[in-house]
C-alpha cells in the first residue's frame, strides 16, 4: 500500500513565516492536486515548546546560523519557528487536510532537534510514525514538503532504513540552501541511499 507523506508543510516555513523557505508556498497546489492519486495520506508537524535548545534566542550570545554541541549532538540554531499553538506551527491554510489520516508532531522535547518524521536527530525517541505506517500495510512512502535540506532528507532517510520503498516527489519538495548547494547534495544523498526521485506528474 501507497503512502503520501507531507512533511512540516506549515506557516513558518513560507514566505513572511519565521524560517521561511524560498517558494516554499509553490509546493502547496501540487501536493494538493497529488493527493486524489493516493487513498492513505499523513502529515508531520514541527511543534516546538517556546523554551526550545534549537532556537538560537534561547541561547545567550549566540545568533541564527551559528553550530553548537547540544547534549552530544551539533546543532544548528534556529529562528524561533513553529512553537506549539502559534499560527506560525498551523498547516498552510490552503494545504488540504480534510484526507490525512494522523498527524504526527515532533521537535517537543526541548532537549533534542526531531528533523526525521520518525526519529529525533539522536535516534533516542521514535515518533510513531514508522510502527504507524507498518501498522496499516503501508510498503511504499512517496515524499512531500519542506524543507528538502533538512527535514524532508532526514525522514527519506529514516523512511529507507525502516524498509520502506521510498519515493521524493521533487516539484513538491522545496529547500532551505543555507549553503547553496545544500538542496542538490541532499538529493544525490537521497539517490545514493536508494530513494526513488519522482516528478508529480510522474506519480
Ligand atoms: C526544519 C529546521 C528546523 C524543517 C524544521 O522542517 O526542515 N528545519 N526545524
Ligand atoms: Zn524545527
Amino acid at each position: 500500500m501507497k503512502t503520501l507523506l507531507m512533511i512540516d508543510i506549515q506557516n513558518d516555513f513560507v514566505p513572511d513565516g519565521a524560517l521561511a523557505v524560498r517558494d516554499g508556498d509553490k509546493i502547496v497546489p501540487i501536493v494538493n492536486a497529488l493527493q486524489s492519486k493516493f487513498s492513505h495520506i499523513v502529515a508531520t508537524q514541527d511543534w516546538h515548546p517556546r523554551a526550545h535548545k534549537s532556537f538560537a534566542a534561547n541561547h545567550v550570545g549566540e545568533d541564527v546560523g551559528n553550530v553548537i554541541m547540544l547534549n552530544g549532538l551539533m546543532q544548528i540554531l534556529w529562528p524561533v519557528h513553529c512553537v506549539q499553538h502559534h499560527k506560525g506551527a498551523d498547516f498552510v491554510s490552503e494545504l488540504n487536510m480534510s484526507n490525512v489520516a494522523k498527524i504526527f508532531t515532533k521537535g517537543t522535547d526541548i532537549e533534542i532537534d526531531s528533523y526525521s518524521g520518525f526519529f529525533d536527530n539522536g535516534r533516542r525517541k521514535a515518533t510513531g510514525l514508522g510502527d504507524y505506517l507498518a501498522e496499516v500495510g503501508t510498503t511504499e512512502v512517496y515524499i512531500v514538503g519542506l524543507a528538502t535540506d533538512y527535514c524532508v532528507k532526514y525522514s527519506a532517510l529514516d523512511s529507507l532504513s525502516l524498509g520502506f520503498k521510498t519515493y521524493l516527489i521533487e516539484d513538491a519538495c522545496k529547500g532551505v540552501n543555507l549553503q547553496v548547494n545544500d538542496v542538490a547534495n541532499a538529493i544525490a544523498e537521497m539517490k545514493a541511499a536508494g530513494v526513488v526521485m519522482l516528478q508529480s506528474s510522474e506519480v
